[in-house]
C-alpha cells in the first residue's frame, strides 16, 4: 500500500491526525520486521516469527506475531491471508496489549455466598472442573441432558461445543444471531435462497456505488471490507449513506440522507417505487430470475416518494436522484445488507427491502454486487455420532418464530425463565457477556436466579462472570491453537490460530478444558486425540494438507472457482420457486406480507430521546476496554446530543451526564459530546462500556451501557430476534 492509500485508509477509519500517529505508533515499536526479513531472506538474530490468527474479534484476521528475544513483540496482518491482505485494523494491531491485561484471571474461582456478590476463592483446575462435572452429572440425572445450555461466541467455542453436544444437548446459541446477523440472514434467504454469511458476500473492491444503511463502515471496522471500501473509494465509486448520525462514513458519501430512525422500510419502498416507475430496474435480469414480481410491482405503485417524505424526513427529490445514482452504475451497486440488523422488532421485512433492492438492480451474482462464496473442505474430524435427544431445541417452542434458522440466545433466556418448554438448570458462557449482550438485564438476572450451575468461561472477570458459581481463566489468543478456519468467501483457504507465548499463570486453553471436563464427565470416547496438534494434523492431512507447512506460512489455498455471472458462475436460488423471490409464498402461507409493507416504530414519550448506539474503531463490543493499549486510544464512551438540543437545556462539551430509560432505569455518567453530526431527536453512543464487575478495575463503571438502558426489545415476529432501538432515554441530572 503506498503512502497516499495508507492516509486514506486511516482517514476513512475516521482517525484525526493525531489518533491516526497514535495507531501508527501501536502499529509497531519497532518499525519494519518485514523488511529486514525481506533484504537478507530471513530474520534478524532474536527475531522470532509466528504465524497465528487475530481473535480481538471474531473476523479471523490471518496475522504474524512476532517474538523479540524469546518476548511478544508485535503482531502485524499475514500478507498471504486473504482477509487482512497483510494489515490488521487498529483493535488487532492492539492485540498484543491481551496478554499483559492487569485484569486478567489468574486461576480458576469459585463463589462463596450469594451469586453476583463477587466473593470467591481460588481453586486448582482439578477442583474446578470436578465441582462442574459434578453440577453436570446432577442436571443431567434430575432433568436430562437438555437442561444445561451454553451460549458461545466466536471459535474458540468448538471444542467446549462439542463437548456440550457429546453430553447430549443441542441448546446452544450465540448473541451474534438473535442480536445481530438474524434478520438479514432470513430476509435474504427468503428472498435468494441463501444468506449474506460472514464475511459479508459483498464485492467492494469492484463496486461502483454503494449504499449503506446504517451500516458505519470505518466505525465498524471489519478489516477486509473497510481496506475494499478505502479501495473503491480511491477508484471512484460513488456511495449513498443513510443514517441518522453523520458517521464516519456518510463524510465520504455523494448523497447523505439524515434518516428519522425506523423509517427506513418506508425508504427502501420508495426507492423500489421510483426504480420501477422510471423503468430503471435490470428487466433482463428480473424476467429470467424474478419470481411474483407483477404483484410486487402492483405493491410498490403506492410508495411515491411523496408518501416517504413525511415518514422519512427525506426530500421526494433526494430519494429520487439517489435512487437514479444507484441504477446508474448497476449492476456493480450494492444496497449494503448491514450487519447488525435487530432494530426495530419488524427488522426481516425491512432486510428482505434491501434484498428487493438489491434484485431490482440485477447485484446478486454480479460483479461489484454480491458474490456466490466458495470455501476450502476440509473434512471434521472423525467424532463418533453425538447421543440422539428426543426433546427438541428449547428456544423456540411451537415453532413460535417460524423462520428462525439458528437458536435464538433470548429464546433460551426464556425457557430458564418459564421452565417451558421444559427446565434449563445449567449454563455454560463461553466468551460472551451476556450482560453487556443481552437486552434486558432483570430478564438475564432473573434466570440465572433459576440455574443451578453457571459456568462462566472468560479471559477477565467480566460482568457474566460475576454472576457465575465457577469462573474458568482461558488463555488468551495468542497462547493458544484453535481451530482450522474455512470461512466462505471470494476465493477457497485455511488459515488457523497456533501458540505464540505460554499464558502467564493458571490459564488454559478451550479445547484443554473441554476434554478435561468431557472426560470427567464419562465422555472419553469423544475426545480420541492426545493434544490439539493431533488433532488439528488429523484434520489437515485427511484433505490432503501438509501440516507442517500449513504451521509454517499460516495459510494454505486452494483453486479459485468462478464467483459472479461475469466470472461464468451460474445463478442459482434455493428458493420454493427456485428464483429470486418478489412475492414470498412461505411468508404468505405463515401469515405475514409477502412483500414489505411500511411499520412505524415507536414514538418517543414526550421530553424523551431515541437511544442509539454502534462501534468506535478501537474497540470490540465490551471485550477490549480493560486492554491497556486500546483503552488509551478511547478510555471511556461520550454521549452524542445534538448541539442546538444541548445548547436549549444547558450542557457543554466535556459535561457528565446521567440517562434515565423510559423504564426508570438509570445509567452511569457519560461525557457529553454536543454536535451537528447527529438528529436532535436521538441520541448516541458505542457499545460496551459502562461495566460494573468489581473484578474489572481497569474499565469499572468507566463511560456508559447501552445495554443497562435497552430494557424493552420488540421481538421479530418471523424469527425472534430483539429489535433495541425502541428504548428512549431523557437526562437525568443528579450526577
Ligand atoms: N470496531 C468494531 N467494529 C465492529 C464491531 C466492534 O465491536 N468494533 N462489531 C462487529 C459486529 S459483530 C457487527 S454486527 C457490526 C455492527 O455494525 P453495523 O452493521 O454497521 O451496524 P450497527 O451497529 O447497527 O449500526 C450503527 C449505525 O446505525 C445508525 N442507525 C441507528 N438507527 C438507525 C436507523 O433507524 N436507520 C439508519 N439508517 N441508521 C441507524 C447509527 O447511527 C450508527 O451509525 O460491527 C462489526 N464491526
Ligand atoms: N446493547 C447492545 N447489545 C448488543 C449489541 C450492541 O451494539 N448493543 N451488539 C450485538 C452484537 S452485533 C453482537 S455480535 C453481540 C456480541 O456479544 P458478545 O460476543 O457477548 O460480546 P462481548 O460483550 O464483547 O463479550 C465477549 C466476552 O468474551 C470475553 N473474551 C475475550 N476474549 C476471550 C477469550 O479468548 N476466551 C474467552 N473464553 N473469553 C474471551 C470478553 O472478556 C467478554 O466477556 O452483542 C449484541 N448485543
Ligand atoms: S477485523 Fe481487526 S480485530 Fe477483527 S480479526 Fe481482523 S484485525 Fe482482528
Ligand atoms: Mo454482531
Amino acid at each position: 500500500m503506498n503512502s497516499l492509500s495508507r492516509r486514506r485508509f486511516l482517514k476513512i477509519t475516521g482517525f484525526s491526525i493525531g489518533a491516526a500517529a497514535a495507531a501508527t505508533s501501536l502499529n509497531g515499536v519497532v518499525k519494519g520486521a518485514n523488511k529486514i526479513q525481506d533484504k537478507t531472506g530471513q530474520l534478524p538474530k532474536g527475531i522470532q516469527k509466528i504465524p497465528t490468527t487475530c481473535d480481538i474479534c471474531f473476523w479471523q484476521c490471518g496475522a504474524i506475531a512476532y517474538l523479540r528475544d524469546g518476548k511478544l513483540w508485535k503482531i502485524e496482518g499475514n500478507p498471504d491471508d486473504p482477509l487482512s491482505n497483510g494489515r490488521l485494523c487498529p483493535r488487532g494491531t492492539g492485540g498484543i496489549g491481551t496478554v499483559p491485561d492487569t485484569d486478567r484471571l489468574r486461576a480458576p474461582i469459585i463463589r462463596k455466598g450469594e451469586r453476583g456478590n463477587e466473593k470467591w476463592v481460588e481453586v486448582t483446575w482439578g477442583e474446578a472442573l470436578d465441582y462442574v462435572a459434578a453440577k453436570m452429572k446432577k442436571i443431567k440425572t434430575e432433568y436430562g441432558p437438555e437442561s444445561m445450555a451454553m451460549f458461545s461466541h466466536g471459535i474458540g467455542g468448538t471444542f467446549l461445543k462439542h463437548m456440550v453436544k457429546a453430553y447430549g444437548s443441542k441448546n446452544i446459541a450465540a448473541p451474534s444471531f438473535a442480536q445481530c446477523r438474524g434478520p438479514r440472514d432470513v430476509g435474504f434467504e427468503l428472498t435468494f435462497g441463501d444468506i449474506v454469511g460472514s464475511p459479508e458476500r459483498v464485492d467492494i473492491k469492484n463496486s461502483k456505488c454503494l449504499v449503506l444503511i446504517g451500516s458505519h463502515l470505518g466505525e465498524n471496522m471489519h478489516n477486509t471490507q473497510v481496506q475494499e471500501y478505502a479501495h473503491a473509494i480511491e477508484n471512484g465509486m460513488t456511495s449513498i449513506v443513510v443514517d441518522p448520525r453523520f458517521s464516519v462514513a456518510a463524510g465520504k458519501a455523494k448523497h447523505y440522507l439524515p434518516i428519522k430512525p425506523g423509517t427506513d422500510t418506508a425508504l427502501l419502498l420508495a426507492w423500489m417505487h421510483v426504480i420501477v416507475k422510471e423503468g430503471l430496474y435490470d428487466k433482463e435480469y428480473v424476467t429470467k430470475h424474478g419470481f411474483g414480481f407483477e404483484q410486487f410491482k402492483a405493491h410498490v405503485n403506492q410508495y411515491t416518494p411523496e408518501w416517504a417524505y413525511p415518514i422519512t424526513g427525506i426530500e421526494p427529490e433526494q430519494i429520487r436522484e439517489s435512487a437514479r445514482e444507484m441504477a446508474k452504475h448497476a449492476p456493480a451497486t450494492i444496497i449494503h445488507p448491514g450487519r447488525h440488523t435487530t432494530w426495530y422488532g419488524n427488522d426481516t421485512q425491512r432486510l428482505r427491502s434491501v434484498a428487493l433492492l438489491n434484485a431490482l438492480l440485477g447485484s446478486w451474482g454480479r460483479k461489484g454486487g454480491y458474490y456466490y462464496q466458495t470455501k476450502l473442505d476440509i473434512p471434521a474430524y472423525p467424532y463418533p455420532e453425538y447421543p440422539h435427544s428426543e426433546k427438541s431445541a428449547a428456544d423456540n417452542p411451537d415453532g413460535k418464530y417460524p423462520f428462525a434458522s439458528s437458536t435464538l440466545s433470548t429464546g433460551l433466556r426464556d425457557a430458564t425463565i418459564s421452565g417451558n418448554p421444559y427446565p434449563i438448570k445449567g449454563w455454560m458462557v463461553y466468551a460472551t457477556n451476556l450482560m453487556q449482550s443481552l437486552p434486558n438485564r432483570d430478564e438475564t438476572l432473573k434466570a440465572i436466579q433459576n440455574l443451578d450451575l453457571l459456568v462462566v468461561v472468560d479471559v477477565v472477570g467480566s460482568e457474566i462472570a460475576g454472576y457465575a458459581d465457577v469462573v474458568l481463566p482461558e488463555s488468551v489468543y495468542l497462547e493458544r491453537f484453535d481451530d482450522l478456519n474455512t470461512p466462505m468467501f471470494k476465493e477457497p483457504f485455511v488459515t488457523f490460530r497456533q501458540k505464540v507465548v505460554d499464558s502467564p499463570s493458571d490459564q488454559k486453553p478451550n479445547y484443554w478444558i473441554a476434554k478435561k471436563l468431557g472426560e470427567k464427565l464419562g465422555l472419553k470416547k469423544y475426545f480420541p486425540w492426545n493434544d490439539i496438534e493431533d488433532y488439528l494434523r488429523t484434520r489437515a492431512e485427511s484433505a490432503g494438507l501438509d501440516y507442517d507447512e500449513l504451521k509454517r506460512t499460516g495459510v494454505a489455498k486452494g483453486v479459485k472457482v468462478p464467483i459472479n455471472e461475469e466470472e461464468g458462475a451460474e445463478q442459482v436460488f434455493y428458493t420454493p420457486s427456485g428464483k429470486i423471490e418478489f412475492y414470498s409464498s412461505q411468508l404468505a402461507e405463515a401469515g405475514f406480507d409477502p412483500i414489505p409493507t411500511f411499520e412505524a416504530p415507536d414514538e418517543a414519550p414526550a421530553g424523551y430521546f431515541r437511544l442509539l448506539y454502534g462501534r468506535a474503531p478501537v474497540h470490540t463490543f465490551s471485550k477490549t476496554q480493560s486492554n491497556k493499549l486500546l483503552r488509551e486510544q478511547m478510555p471511556e464512551n461520550e454521549l452524542w446530543v445534538n448541539v442546538n438540543v444541548a445548547n436549549r437545556v444547558g450542557l457543554k462539551n466535556g459535561d457528565y451526564i446521567k440517562l434515565k430509560n423510559q423504564d426508570g432505569t438509570i445509567s452511569n455518567k457519560i461525557k457529553v459530546k454536543a454536535t451537528e453530526r447527529i438528529r436532535p431527536e436521538v441520541v448516541y453512543m458505542v457499545h460496551g462500556f459502562g461495566q460494573r464487575s468489581k473484578m474489572m478495575k481497569s474499565t469499572y463503571m468507566k463511560g456508559a451501557s447501552d445495554s443497562y438502558l435497552l430494557s424493552k426489545y420488540n421481538t421479530d415476529p418471523l424469527m425472534g430476534g430483539t429489535g433495541l432501538g425502541n428504548n428512549f432515554v431523557t437526562f437525568e441530572w443528579e450526577v
